[in-house]
């Protein structure tokens, strides 16, 4: 059987962190997509001279030419502008609405049986319009957030509990930005829920709230920290997570920005909410309950996404 081609459009930080993570896992071949010429062409040659170190069979190629992302399984898409301090994720919508234009004609136009994973911020809007733009079927375009919120989540759980991060089982919905909502109930530390944990002691529920806090402002940590960008390592381990589950019809329940139909109380939207992912992209949204509380900061989040769309709608009027 050929090999999967593996199409990165955006050859930055996360695209080459994505890039070196496919070749490592032997995943298949990788195109490098950018339109920063040399950038893609550089990357790509010293990740092929690190393969016979590391021993990966992967051909790896740069290129500004959307015509070698021609028949790709997979599309990763972080192609545009990231953070710098002082921004939220929403300042980038102008610039990064453009950019998921031209990258949706081109996969539109090369690779329209790809599954397409969304990175480029603002998360939950991207996604939407990515898929508007390159007219692929919405159960093959989604985006990644929920899988690195809850690692996040699960990386400040670890901590606090000094156990280990395989152990912990958490899940982050709704929109990637300040108004996700980190589900205490369905976060469990083998099996156990957290609030269950609370009541044994194990920690308090001002310490959790911090914890949460903290994952939704997990983002801004790492910009504040780098000064010059946004995190790149967790974000690619998230969605080569997404795009493993996708080639390999794993059918993992993860939560990513998903199109949603009729579910969870709202219609006809891109938001974060559990997925199944298998060969068919994504297969099922996993309908779980919410109670009140839960729902309030769900339908918050959702209102912040559906403000955004509006936003894009104004912007670029073929949206509308
Ligand atoms: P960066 O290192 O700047 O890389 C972006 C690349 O996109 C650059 O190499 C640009 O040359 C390239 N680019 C710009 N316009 C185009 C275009 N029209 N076609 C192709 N390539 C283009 O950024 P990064 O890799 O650090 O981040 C990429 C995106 O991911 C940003 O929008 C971030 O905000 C976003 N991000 C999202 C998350 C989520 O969890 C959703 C996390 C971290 C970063």
């Amino acid at each position: 059987m050929a090999r999967a081609k593996i199409a990165l459009i955006g050859a930055g930080m996360i695209g080459g962190t994505l890039a070196h993570l496919a070749a490592l896992k032997e995943l298949g071949d990788v195109v490098l997509f950018d339109i920063a010429d040399g950038i893609p062409q550089g990357k790509s040659l010293d990740m092929a001279e690190a393969g016979p170190v590391e021993k990966y069979d992967a051909k790896l190629k740069g290129t500004t030419d959307y015509a070698d992302i021609a028949d790709a399984d997979v599309c990763i898409v972080t192609a545009g502008v990231a953070r710098k301090p002082g921004m939220s994720r929403d300042d980038l919508l102008g610039i990064n609405l453009k950019v998921m234009k031209s990258v949706g004609e081109g996969i539109k136009a090369h690779a329209p049986n790809a599954f397409v994973i969304c990175i480029t911020n603002p998360l939950d809007a991207m996604v939407w319009a990515l898929q508007k733009f390159s007219g692929l079927p919405a159960n093959k375009v989604c985006g990644m957030a929920g899988v690195l919120d809850s690692a996040r989540f699960s990386h400040f759980l670890a901590e606090e509990f000094d156990v280990s991060v395989k152990d912990i089982n958490t899940f982050v919905l709704g929109g990637h930005g300040d108004t996700m909502v980190p589900l205490q109930r369905y976060s469990t530390v083998a099996g156990i829920p957290l609030p269950d944990l609370v009541d044994m002691g194990w920690t308090t529920q001002d310490k959790l709230d911090a914890i949460i806090q903290r994952t939704r402002d997990g983002g801004a940590e790492i910009v504040g920290l780098l000064k010059t960008g946004s995190a790149y390592y967790a974000p690619a381990s998230s969605a080569i997570e997404m795009a493993i589950a996708y080639l390999k019809d794993q059918k993992r329940v993860l939560p990513c920005a998903a199109y949603v139909e009729d579910a969870f109380g709202i219609k006809d939207i891109y938001v974060g909410v559990p997925t199944v992912i298998g060969a068919g992209g994504i297969e099922k949204i996993v309908e779980i309950s919410l109670n009140k509380d839960e729902q309030a900061m769900f339908d918050n989040s959702v209102e912040a996404v559906a403000g955004l769309v509006a936003a894009c709608k104004e912007i670029d009027g073929s949206l509308s």
